[in-house]
C-alpha cells in the first residue's frame, strides 16, 4: 500500500529562514558596530554559557557555500534579515561596506534562482540608538525608515519582497518588559511604548517604500498563537484565553488591519499599571493609527506552539518560558495575573513548547477570516520549526543527523498548512525555521533548530535527515 500524496498549489513557495545576528558573525568587521544583542550578550547571566554573536555560523564569510546548500535543497525562496548595525553602525551615517555584503548575498541568491525575502529588523537595534532610549523613543521609528530607504537604494532593483519587522511582540514585551531579550529591561511602560513605536516604524516604512515603488511586495511578520481555554464552560478560563489572544495576536493585528488597539487589552493593563497606559496613550499621536494601518500585501505568520490556559492554578508552565538563565525574568504579559498554563498531554520539544500542528491550521483560518482575507493580504508561514537534541554520527565518512522527530514536526506542520488550504485559506508559502543551527538568543548555541547542522568548532555544515526530507518534498511538491 502506498501512502496517499498531497500536492501543494503550483505557485506555493518553499523556503527556509534565518536572521542576521543569529548567523552572520563578523560582529566587528567592515565597520559594523554593536547592536543591542552584542551588548546584551555581555550582561552576566543574560545568555547561556556567555555565548555571543561574534562568530555565530560565520555566514558573513561563508554565504556562498550557504547559498549553494540552499540550491541543493531546492529552496524557492530564502528569508533573511539585514543588520541595521552593519548598514548604519551608529544608527546614522551609512556604511557602504556593510551594505555591500547584502548586495553580494542577493546577487548570489538571484544567480541560484532563489527569491530573496528580506526582513529589515530581526531584533538587532544599533546600541547607539538604545542609548537614546531605543524603541521606547519615538525617534527610533524615524531612524528605522531612513535605514529602510538606504536598503532600498542599494537593493530595490533586485529585491521585491520586503518585510519591515520580525515579531514586534518579542522586540517590545519580551525585550523591554520581561527582560529576557535585549535590552533586558523590566518595564510595562517601556514595553507598551516600544510596541507602539515599532508599529509606527512599520507603517511609515511601508508608506515610504510604496511611494518609491508601487510594485514591491510589502509586509510584516508576527508571532501569532492559538490560545485554548482548559474548560470552555468556565468564564475564568475563557478570560485567560482572551488575555493571551489579546496580548499576542490582537495587540498587533488590530492596529494593522483595523486601525485601532484592542480596548479590552488596554483596560486589562490599566487595571494593573495605570501609569504605563497613560504614558502609552500620550504616545499615540493623531494620525499614528492611520499610518500603522497602511495596506500590506503580505502577512507573515510565525507559529511554533499554542497556549493551553486557565484562570485557575496550578500553573504548570512558567510564565515567560523563554528565560533559560539565572537572570530574573518578568512576565512578558502585562496582564498575566489571571493566566495559568496547564498540561494537555501533547508532546513537547526540548524548549518545552507543545507540538500542535493542528493549531497552525486553526490559526491560519482565523487570521485569514478575520484580518488578511478581507484586506486582500496574502498569508505566508514565515517561520515554523523545532529544536531537538540532535546527535551527529559519522557514517561512511559523512556527518549525519537522524532527526526523526524534526522530520515528523516538519511533515506535520506542512500537512497542517495543506489542511488550511483545503479549508479554503489562501496560504502562499512556508519557511522552515531555520536553514542552519544558529545563535538561539538567550539560549545561546545550546538549542539547534536547523535542517542543516553546524559544527561550531569547524563551521562544517551537514544536511540533517530533516533537510533531506524537505528537499524531497520540495522536489516533488507533494507531501
Ligand atoms: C522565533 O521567535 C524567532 O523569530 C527566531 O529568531 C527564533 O530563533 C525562533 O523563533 C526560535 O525560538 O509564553 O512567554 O513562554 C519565537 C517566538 C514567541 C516562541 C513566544 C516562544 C513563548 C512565549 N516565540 N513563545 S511565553
Amino acid at each position: 500500500m502506498t501512502a496517499p500524496t498531497r500536492p501543494f498549489p503550483a505557485d506555493f513557495l518553499f523556503g527556509a529562514a534565518t536572521a542576521a545576528f543569529q548567523i552572520e558573525g563578523a560582529a566587528h568587521e567592515d565597520g559594523r558596530r554593536d547592536s543591542i544583542w552584542d551588548a546584551f550578550c555581555r550582561v552576566p547571566d543574560a545568555v547561556i554559557n556567555g555565548d555571543n554573536g561574534d562568530v555565530a555560523c560565520d555566514h558573513y564569510h561563508r554565504y556562498r557555500d550557504d547559498v549553494a546548500l540552499m540550491k541543493d535543497l531546492g529552496l524557492n525562496t530564502y528569508r533573511f534579515s539585514t543588520s541595521w548595525s552593519r548598514v548604519r553602525p551608529d544608527g546614522g551615517q551609512v556604511n557602504p561596506a556593510g551594505v555591500d555584503f547584502y548586495k553580494r548575498l542577493v546577487d548570489e541568491l538571484l544567480d541560484a534562482d532563489i527569491l530573496p525575502w528580506l526582513t529589515l529588523y530581526h531584533w538587532d537595534l544599533p546600541q547607539a540608538l538604545q542609548e537614546k532610549g531605543g524603541w521606547a523613543n519615538r525617534d527610533t521609528a524615524a531612524r528605522f525608515t531612513e535605514y529602510a530607504l538606504d536598503m532600498h537604494d542599494a537593493l530595490g532593483d533586485r529585491v521585491k519582497v520586503w518585510t519591515t519587522l520580525n515579531e514586534p511582540w518579542c522586540s517590545s514585551f519580551l525585550s523591554y518588559t520581561a527582560g529576557i531579550h535585549a535590552p533586558g529591561h523590566y518595564s510595562v511602560e517601556e514595553g507598551m511604548l516600544a510596541a507602539h513605536h515599532l508599529m509606527l516604524a512599520h507603517g511609515q516604512t511601508i508608506g515610504a517604500l510604496r511611494e518609491r515603488d508601487a510594485s514591491l511586495n510589502l509586509g510584516i511578520t508576527l508571532n501569532l498563537t492559538v490560545a485554548d481555554a482548559v474548560d470552555l464552560s468556565d468564564p475564568a478560563d475563557l478570560d485567560a484565553a482572551r488575555r493571551i489572544d489579546g496580548q499576542f495576536n490582537r495587540w498587533f493585528l488590530d492596529p494593522i488591519f483595523r486601525g485601532e488597539y484592542p480596548a479590552d487589552v488596554v483596560e486589562d493593563i490599566r487595571a494593573v499599571d495605570a501609569g504605563a497606559v497613560a504614558s502609552f496613550e500620550a504616545a499615540v499621536q493623531p494620525g499614528d493609527l492611520e499610518t500603522i494601518s497602511t495596506h500590506i500585501d503580505s502577512l507573515g505568520v510565525n507559529y511554533y506552539h499554542g497556549e493551553y490556559v486557565s484562570g485557575h492554578e496550578p500553573d504548570l508552565a512558567p510564565i515567560g518560558g523563554d528565560a533559560p538563565t539565572e537572570r530574573p525574568a518578568h512576565s512578558p504579559f502585562p496582564s498575566h495575573e489571571r493566566i495559568f498554563w496547564h498540561e494537555r498531554g501533547l508532546p513537547r520539544t526540548p524548549m518545552q513548547w507543545e507540538v500542535q500542528p493542528e493549531g497552525l491550521t486553526r490559526l491560519l483560518q482565523r487570521v485569514s477570516a478575520d484580518y488578511a482575507g478581507p484586506a486582500g493580504t496574502a498569508l505566508y508561514v514565515t517561520e515554523n520549526g523545532a529544536a531537538y537534541d540532535d546527535v551527529a554520527v559519522i557514517e561512511d565518512g559523512q556527518t549525519r543527523v537522524h532527526d526523526a522527530d524534526r522530520v515528523e514536526f516538519l511533515r506535520g506542520h506542512l500537512g497542517a498548512v495543506l489542511d488550511a488550504i483545503d479549508a479554503g485559506v489562501d496560504v502562499d508559502g512556508y519557511f522552515y525555521w531555520s536553514m542552519l543551527d544558529n545563535f538561539e538568543w538567550a539560549w545561546g548555541y545550546e538549542k539547534r533548530f536547523g535542517i542543516v547542522r553546524v559544527d561550531y568548532e569547524t563551521q562544517e555544515r551537514s544536511l540533517k535527515d530533516s533537510g533531506r526530507e524537505y528537499a524531497r518534498i520540495i522536489a516533488s511538491r507533494t507531501l
